[in-house]
């Protein structure tokens, strides 16, 4: 029987279905203690394991790495779970198959968006709804006469399925939408219900009301930002919708760097990265106060709004990540530390900021203005002694925020 460790973050649905299995088969599945994502799977250790660097992961008691959930769901599964016959076992790929390809595609396009982890685009939700509606009708003329997807008993097929609609039956799919496919929704019911699946996920519970879009949680795409700046908002507005002068803006040959209109001063970004990445804070620290250039680089502290509407530390991760990627062009001249602290449903972001210049920068470029809104900003004062160790804290990760909630996760614009 196989055993050994899943490296994965916690609620990752993927990982669900070689934990759920393992209920079935009794294979001894241990998950990663420690295991931080966007850390832990970039270290040489991990790379040199699985060099994807992605989780769910799997290396077995005596060493054997396995990497796809769907390859380690069905290594820790037993024979009922990986059907029976050769048809069987066709059919139990197809709907692994169909459940990466058809559901778990349109699932993010619609819920990650609603959970400000992605951008969000109208049209591209109208798509992801009528393809989860086709999704579900399809189970539900499949799920007609049966009780599973494929033969007499529980399956890969049903663990897989079910789980990749997790996040829809938890965050949008209201009893009206819903209402139409009752042969799938008792199926997913079931399957959410066996003791083994509720082992790994715990009690589920069914969206009584779709999640809403929040503009103010969420960074819209590029091209509504550009809009935004000209006329006041009109909310879900399809990004493609872009008038007459954005579409000439987007026909522009690409400005450049809004920084070069800045000059340069003394302080070498680079040169301070570098000495950050390769050494201690005990060193880069008083390399970045000694270097540091007051006339034309400034320090900020921005301060996420929205707080009090942070859930999962993992999301909250997500979306400084996300913020970060789309800052990417700021890189060159600006420095960040942002840090998430508390846990689940009780964090805060905020970070320290340093850029060229002594405005907020993300003024200089429309297209830096997708997240900042989000934040309260200040201008800190380099003399000042709060500053200095302001920066020290946020630049070592020894910081508490002003609520006294601990260091949870930090990430680094460099
Ligand atoms: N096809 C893979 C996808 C794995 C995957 O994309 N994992 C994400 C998290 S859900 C990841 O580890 N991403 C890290 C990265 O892309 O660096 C599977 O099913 O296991």
């Amino acid at each position: 029987m196989a055993s050994g460790t899943l490296y994965t973050y916690p609620e990752n649905f993927r990982a669900y279905k070689a934990l759920i299995a393992a209920q079935y088969s009794g294979a001894q599945l241990k998950v990663a203690e420690n295991f931080i994502f966007g850390e832990t799977n970039k270290t040489d250790a991990f790379l040199k394991k699985f060099p994807m660097g992605k989780v769910p992961a799997f290396e077995s008691t005596d060493g054997q790495c396995l990497t796809e959930s769907n390859a380690i769901a069905y290594h820790v599964s037993n024979e009922e779970l990986r059907g029976k016959t050769e048809l069987e076992r066709a059919q139990i790929i197809q709907w692994m198959s169909f459940a990466d390809s058809e559901i778990h595609p349109a699932s993010c396009a619609w819920v990650f968006p609603l959970l400000g982890i992605m951008p969000y685009n109208k049209q591209t939700r109208e798509h992801a709804k009528e393809d989860i509606a086709k999704v579900l009708g399809t189970l539900n003329v499949h799920l007609l006469s049966k009780t599973y997807l494929v033969g007499e008993r529980i399956t890969l097929a049903d663990i897989s399925v079910a789980t990749t609609l997790l996040h829809l039956y938890q965050y949008v799919l209201d009893p009206k939408f819903r209402q139409p496919y009752q042969n799938t929704n008792r199926w997913f019911q079931t399957i959410v219900n066996q003791p083994e699946t509720i082992k790994v996920i715990g009690a589920f519970k069914l969206a009584d009301k779709a999640l809403e879009y929040d503009p103010k949680k969420f960074a819209q795409s590029q091209g509504k930002a550009k809009k935004e700046k000209k006329e006041a908002p009109k909310e879900e507005e399809p990004v493609e919708e872009l008038d007459a002068a954005d579409a000439a803006l987007a026909a522009e040959p690409k400005s450049k760097d809004p920084f070069d209109l800045l000059p340069k001063g003394t302080f070498n970004m680079d040169d301070f990265k570098r000495c950050y990445s390769n050494e201690d804070e005990a060193v880069s620290v008083p390399y970045f106060w000694e270097k540091f250039d007051s006339e034309n680089y400034s320090i900020w502290f921005g301060e996420y709004k929205y707080n009090h509407e942070l859930t999962k530390t993992f999301m909250s991760c997500n979306l400084i990540g996300g913020m970060f990627q789309r800052l990417d062009k700021m890189r060159k001249a600006a420095f960040a530390s942002v840090c998430l602290f508390g846990t689940d449903n009780d964090s805060s972001i905020s970070g320290v900021w340093v850029w060229r210049g002594q405005d907020l920068a993300f003024t200089l470029s429309p297209d830096w203005q997708i997240d900042y809104d989000c934040y309260n900003w200040k201008k800190l004062d380099p003399k000042d002694a709060p500053t200095k160790e302001l920066v020290d804290k946020y630049f070592s990760w020894t910081a508490n925020d002003s609520q006294g909630r601990k260091f949870k996760e930090g990430k680094i614009f460099k």
